[in-house]
């Protein structure tokens, strides 16, 4: 092995001396950089014949990293996210248990609202708005009070007013159902002439059958638009009913164009009016992409089906105060014409908390002492 020293301005002339001295072979032992700016270089070479080479990564002045080592680094980043997240996850559950403690009130007030099932955006900005000092019933008050706020009712009852309307929404919701408690009701009050049913849903086998059956018994014929066309010469030759109502294709909110050609943009001489209806079963996450995919057809309400099957009232009430999309029915059962009502804001307020309070308040606690409070309630 012979070792030397090498001195120069910079690292390439000292590197062409190394190449001149040593050979290719040459090792670099060390180098560092002289107060005076002068770079210095240890480097060997073995010079015992026979040796296998030094491996060239070695002899490299400049570090290149290899396949191998990029692999590491990128494995080393994989686990540094993954306990960053770790991390952050413990921290949101300390201050949990911190804010339990520092500010018991706020943190009961939060795990309240939560448990009516309303988003955590939302219940956060409620509570931030709650002014200081008001505590207690008080506070809780103040809360519901500025969640009312949010929500909105339709002023408009179509069983009054008529139209032409036309309920939209993904499979399976209860669209058809609706429709036939709806005419159920306007019969009952206006009679059979002065309604008429449409149907555009030929896709779901059954469909028009179903619709069928409930306007059988109240003789009122069930009318169907395969088109555009078909739906615009109905409405004409229909246009002195008091009310239309169209049941739509009940197709999913991925894939509404069908529904929305039908539907959008009506340009006859009344406007149709769009009533998305949705399951209040459904998790806030689905309502959201409901909502996003049917709102571009332009909604005039909606009609929330199925709280005999919520758990809790929250998710949809999130949903309404998001969207200010108002409330026109609400459906809580199968019975025509039986389960469907009107509601005012108190009252869907009223709901909502009977609801929380048949829930148990256990699972909030633990999805906050694990730090996954956001993740837990907006899946809900
Ligand atoms: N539990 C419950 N079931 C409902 C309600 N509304 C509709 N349904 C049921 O949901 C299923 C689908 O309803 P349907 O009207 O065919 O939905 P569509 O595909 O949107 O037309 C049927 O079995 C209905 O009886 C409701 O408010 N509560
Ligand atoms: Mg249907």
């Amino acid at each position: 092995m012979k070792i030397r020293q090498f001195q120069g301005r910079n690292m390439r002339t000292v590197m062409a001396q190394i190449h001149a001295e040593l050979g290719e072979e040459a090792v670099i032992l060390s180098s560092q950089t002289l107060s005076d700016g002068t770079i210095e270089v240890t480097a060997a070479v073995d010079d015992a014949p026979g040796h296998p080479s030094p491996a060239p990564a070695q002899v490299q002045p400049s570090h290149s990293v290899s396949a191998a080592e990029a692999r590491q680094i990128e494995r080393m980043s994989e686990e540094l996210a993954r306990l960053r997240a770790l991390v952050e996850q413990q921290l949101s559950g300390l201050a949990w248990g911190q804010a339990q403690q520092q500010t018991p009130e706020r943190a009961m007030l939060l795990r309240r609202l939560l448990a009516m099932g309303l988003g955590w955006e939302l219940a956060q900005s409620l509570l931030d708005a709650l002014p200081e000092g008001v505590t207690g019933d008080a506070a809780w008050t103040q809360l519901l009070g500025r969640l009312g706020e949010r929500l909105h009712i339709t002023e408009e009852d179509i069983l009054k007013s008529g139209g032409i309307v036309a309920l939209v929404g993904p499979t399976g919701v209860g669209k058809t159902t609706t429709i036939a408690k709806l005419a159920g009701r306007f019969v009952m009050r206006h009679g059979a002439g002065q309604l008429a049913l449409i149907t555009t849903d030929c896709y779901k086998i059954g469909a028009q059958a179903q619709l069928q059956t409930f306007a059988d018994m109240m003789g009122v014929p069930v009318h169907v638009a395969q088109s555009r066309n078909e739906l615009e010469t109905l409405l004409i030759g229909l246009r002195d009913r008091r009310l239309i109502l169209i049941d739509t294709a009940g197709m999913s909110q991925k894939d509404i164009r069908i529904t929305q050609q039908l539907t959008a943009g009506y340009s006859g001489l009344v406007p149709l009016k769009n009533y998305l209806v949705m399951s209040a079963a459904s998790p806030l996450k689905v309502m959201r992409e409901v909502y996003r995919a049917f709102s571009r057809m332009g909604l005039k309400g909606l009609i929330l089906t199925k709280l005999d099957e919520a758990v809790q009232l929250g998710s949809a009430l999130t949903l309404m105060a998001e969207t200010q999309l108002p409330l026109a029915w609400l459906s809580e059962g199968q019975r025509v014409p039986e389960d469907i009502e009107r509601v005012d804001v108190d009252h869907l307020i009223d709901r909502a908390m009977v609801m929380l309070d048949q829930n148990g308040q256990d699972a909030i606690d633990g999805a906050m002492r694990l730090g996954v409070g956001k993740e837990f309630f907006d899946a809900q």
